[in-house]
């Protein structure tokens, strides 16, 4: 019998789409060679036009999926995506504490808050949990600027105020923030800032010209968790994350009449 690959958890929605959410995460973790486990926390009604609405799935049974799944299984690090709600947060990390999640498994919080057609996707009410429960848990916090706003209320305008966002973001607990940058039009490169609290290491890609950038965020916190599922270190795992990135941005493709995927294909061979 062989050795199977390391195994992440991702804590998230399905985007029936097929763009973003778990069905972004799994597909990542494949391309980047780890067995997936799933929490599903909502089902979303979606297609590229964007979101129009979602059920969330009762707490408890968030919190048994992940129970389940640690128990018996084992997890070498997990991400969340879509939480929906406050009550679904503290289920989560409720079962974290009780797991190791967040502890000596490592957790990656993209911290979802709306879709990028701007469908809401997290309860205003859930942003004080999200802020108190969950960044204080986190290994690695990967908000893009929309979420930094919601977060820490720095409107980030220019990579000089990547780095303020990243100090504010990191007070709240997390051990490592990473301020993504893409929002950044007027940018020719892609940069994204990552902070342990001491020390600022920069990542640049350039800034590719696509429109179908649905599931980007959800890809590249994937990638990075993958990364750490094979123990490498926060900057390693970020570094990873990024190259994986870029590929799955520059081999993005069309789906549908509005916005297409990130792509993992150009990792994989068609038979
Ligand atoms: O990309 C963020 C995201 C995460 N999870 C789900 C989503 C989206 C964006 O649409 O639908 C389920």
């Amino acid at each position: 019998m062989t050795t199977g690959p390391p195994v992440a958890l991702t804590i998230a929605g399905s985007d029936s789409g097929g763009g973003a959410g778990l069905q972004a995460d799994l597909r990542t973790f494949t391309a980047c060679g780890v067995h997936g486990c799933v929490a599903v926390t909502a089902v979303t009604v979606q297609n590229s036009l964007g979101v129009t609405g979602f059920v969330a799935i009762p707490p408890s049974t968030v919190a048994d999926q992940i129970r389940a799944v640690a128990t018996d299984i084992g997890v070498a690090a997990a991400k969340t995506g879509m939480l929906a709600s406050a009550a679904i947060i503290c289920a989560v990390t409720e079962v974290c504490d009780e797991v190791g999640i967040g502890a000596s498994v490592p957790l990656v919080v993209d911290p979802v808050a709306a879709s990028m057609h701007g469908d809401p996707l997290l309860a205003d009410d859930a942003l004080a949990a999200l802020r108190s429960e969950l960044l204080p848990r986190a290994t690695l916090v990967t908000p893009n600027l929309d979420e930094v706003r919601l977060l820490v209320g720095v409107d980030v305008g220019s990579r000089a105020e990547q780095y303020t966002a990243a100090k504010e973001l990191h007070a709240l607990g997390s051990q490592w923030v990473l301020i993504k940058g893409g929002h950044l039009r007027d940018d020719p490169e892609c940069l994204d800032l990552l902070y342990d609290g001491s020390e600022f290491t920069a990542f640049t890609s350039p800034r590719l010209a696509t429109p179908h950038t649905h599931g980007s965020g959800d890809t590249l916190a994937a990638a990075i968790t993958s990364a750490l599922a094979r123990s490498r270190t926060v900057r390693e795992a970020v570094g990873y994350g990024k190259r994986y990135i870029e590929q799955a941005v520059a081999h993005a493709y069309p789906l549908g009449a509005g916005v297409g995927p990130v792509s993992p294909f150009w990792r994989m061979r068609p038979p």
